[in-house]
């Protein structure tokens, strides 16, 4: 795919969730480099900027793929011939995504500790690194059930439940209205994150904060399970996390509701470290307070290794 149809993809949602979209944009990148013929540096790193310029336009609110964009770009400043900046480029690229997917599979072994078997685990929206807890630790035997909210409008908690059944996991789909009823008879919630700022606040899916708000009332511990290139170095910087609002034909047809009637159709919210029990990350299982550690120190570091 060019990256120009990676860039179209991720916008219409044909590729969905932060880590995917960080691994998409990575990967369009370097073949982007890599396609690129002529030995016309200042040209190779306009195209570049241009590329990167749009995937940043596709979906404003993950982090992800702007840390992913950053680690890709990282020591390309200094170069003097194209092949010299493909290479770079192509070795960034495949870092960022090795370790990315190692990274989920990190958390799914470290997350799937507080697992001991029996729990029932709900879940939201449909996101990689909180199914790998759940994977694993059904993977390890322990006896799981989930409930997946359904995750209006998109309705991602279909390909959630549809995952998770298939590989034999006793799963029930609940639309999003239900979670404050089923609370009581839940012992964990497991979710994914698109940004997580340095004051600890987790951004995901619409319907998150909800979730939490619903979880602390009842004593359910709301565990957050996101890799390290999903926080924000922006935030540290005082930037806010812009949140997307998308078509609000996602969510009613056309003559539906009166014509001046407004729709408002945000697709993430962000919900308060103090919300938040724990957040698992392929470094270990932090505190949300320690968000600015982790921006500052670990993913400092990665970034920098590329250099
Ligand atoms: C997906 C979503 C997921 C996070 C984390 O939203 O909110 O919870 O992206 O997913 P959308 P992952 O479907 O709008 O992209 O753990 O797979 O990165």
């Amino acid at each position: 795919m060019s990256l120009v149809d990676v860039a179209q993809s991720i916008k219409t949602m044909k590729i969905r969730g932060a880590g995917e979209i960080a691994r998409a944009g990575a990967c369009a990148l370097k073949e982007m480099a890599q396609d690129f013929t002529g030995n016309d540096l200042d040209q190779l790193k306009k195209e570049f900027e241009e590329g990167k310029t749009l995937l940043l336009s596709t979906r404003p609110t993950a982090i992800s793929l702007w840390n992913a964009v950053q680690a890709v770009s990282r020591g390309t400043g200094e170069l003097r011939s194209v092949e010299e900046f493909r290479n770079v480029i192509v070795s960034n690229a495949d870092r960022f995504v090795d370790r990315s997917k190692e990274a989920v599979k990190v958390i799914g072994r470290i997350g799937s500790q507080r697992i001991k078997g029996g729990e029932r685990i709900l879940t939201h929206c449909n996101s990689k690194a909180a199914l790998s807890v759940i994977r694993t630790a059904f993977s390890d035997g322990k006896r799981v059930e989930v409930f997946a909210t359904e995750s209006r409008p998109w309705r991602q908690g279909l390909l959630t439940v549809n995952e998770l059944a298939e590989e034999g996991v006793p799963t029930t789909l609940i639309i999003d209205s239900a979670v404050r009823w089923i609370m009581k008879d839940i012992d964990l919630v497991y979710v994914g994150a698109d940004t997580i700022a340095s004051n600890g606040a987790v951004i995901n899916k619409i319907g998150t904060s909800q979730i939490a708000l619903v979880a602390h009332e009842a004593r359910v511990p709301f565990i957050v399970c996101a890799e390290t290139f999903k926080f924000s170095p922006k935030t540290v910087h005082g930037e806010l996390v812009e949140i997307e609002e998308r078509d609000p034909g996602e969510i009613v047809g056309e003559g539906e509701i009166p014509a001046n009637a407004r729709i408002l159709n945000p697709v993430f919210d962000a919900t308060p470290a103090d919300y938040v029990d724990s957040i698992v990350t392929e470094v270990g299982v932090i505190s949300p307070y320690a968000a600015y550690d982790i921006i500052t120190k670990e993913l400092g570091q990665q970034m920098n290794a590329g250099r």
